[in-house]
């Protein structure tokens, strides 16, 4: 046979790209509520690294991915997430990382805050093109949702079953959301100012479209998501305030004015694991 069959394809140097749309998706999956231990997990994936890594070993991915996940006090939900994504994000062919970034202490929760100190600790281990931005209880429905770097921030839990599966207004952008390196650099990150539940979200959607960028989504066939239950958090009463007032602090409060003390790091096999001490902007 003296067909030409290309390059060798196990010399790395000459290992040719992933496709654009990764050949093994299924479309819809099961979603699983009820994972074995993570003990169990971790000797079950074999196919993730330490760190909570994962790349195709065929082919080049097109993207480098840091999942981010903020966290404090749910390992239920940690668990179940971790036993539902890693599969999927390995049929997605992307080279990821998945990293917990935990708030210390029990002052109200800052999620914004820890999605910056997420993005700014994960560019100290790799040059990450994307950055996912995920709530630790949302369990996505079809694989063909790609946690991948959208040309346009890309708002990924469009129909969530809590919401029935209905988007609840056009502008919101939390859950899950994905957005280049250049892009959240951009926009300086999330604001630090929201400390308790809410507003956030809706704070980067402002930042977005001031600096010209908008919000795009997949269909919502696809971009379909389970929440796990869990209790209401208080509402942050200032949320309004803060938001209302937002546009003048964009370029003054975000990763330019970022505080925080990295307390532990940690990389288990199925996630890195960061432990902040997170100070409130002066
Ligand atoms: C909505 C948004 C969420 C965020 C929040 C307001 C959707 C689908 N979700 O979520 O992205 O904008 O409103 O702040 O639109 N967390 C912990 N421990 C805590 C509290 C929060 O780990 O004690 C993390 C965890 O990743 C959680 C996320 O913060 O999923 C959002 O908090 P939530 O789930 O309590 O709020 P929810 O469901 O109203
Ligand atoms: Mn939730």
């Amino acid at each position: 046979n003296t067909t030409y069959n290309g390059p060798n394809v196990t010399d790395s140097s000459v290992i040719k790209q992933c496709p654009l749309i990764p050949p093994n998706l299924a479309g819809p999956l099961v979603v699983n509520k009820t994972p074995p231990e993570l003990s169990v997990i971790e000797v079950k994936f074999t196919d993730v690294k330490p760190g909570g890594k994962g790349s195709p070993s065929n082919c080049k991915p097109r993207y480098k991915v840091a999942i981010i996940i903020p966290y404090r006090d749910r390992p239920q939900h940690l668990q179940t997430l971790l036993y539902n994504l890693h599969p999927m994000l390995l049929k997605q062919q992307i080279d990821y990382q998945i990293f917990i970034v935990e708030q210390e202490g029990n002052g109200p929760f800052n999620r914004a805050m820890l999605m910056n100190v997420g993005y700014v600790e994960a560019l100290k281990e790799k040059i990450f093109d994307c950055f996912i931005f995920h709530d630790v209880d949302l369990l996505p429905e079809d694989d063909r949702n790609l946690y991948t770097c959208p040309e346009q921030p890309r708002h990924m839990s469009v129909a969530v079953d809590k919401f029935k599966y209905r988007l609840p207004y056009a502008d919101l952008f939390g859950g899950v959301s994905a957005m280049s390196r250049g892009q959240f650099r951009l926009v300086n990150g999330f604001s630090n100012m929201f400390w308790g539940w809410g507003g956030e979200d809706d704070d980067m959607a402002n930042r977005i479209k001031a600096k010209g960028l908008h919000i795009s989504r997949y269909p919502p066939n696809i971009a379909r998501y389970k929440m796990l239950s869990h209790r209401k958090e208080k509402a942050n009463p200032r949320r309004y305030e803060y938001l209302k007032t937002g546009k003048k602090r964009f370029a003054t409060d975000g990763l330019t004015n970022l505080k925080y003390d990295l307390i532990d790091k940690k990389k288990y096999k199925l996630y890195t694991w960061l432990l902040v001490k997170l100070t409130p902007p002066q």
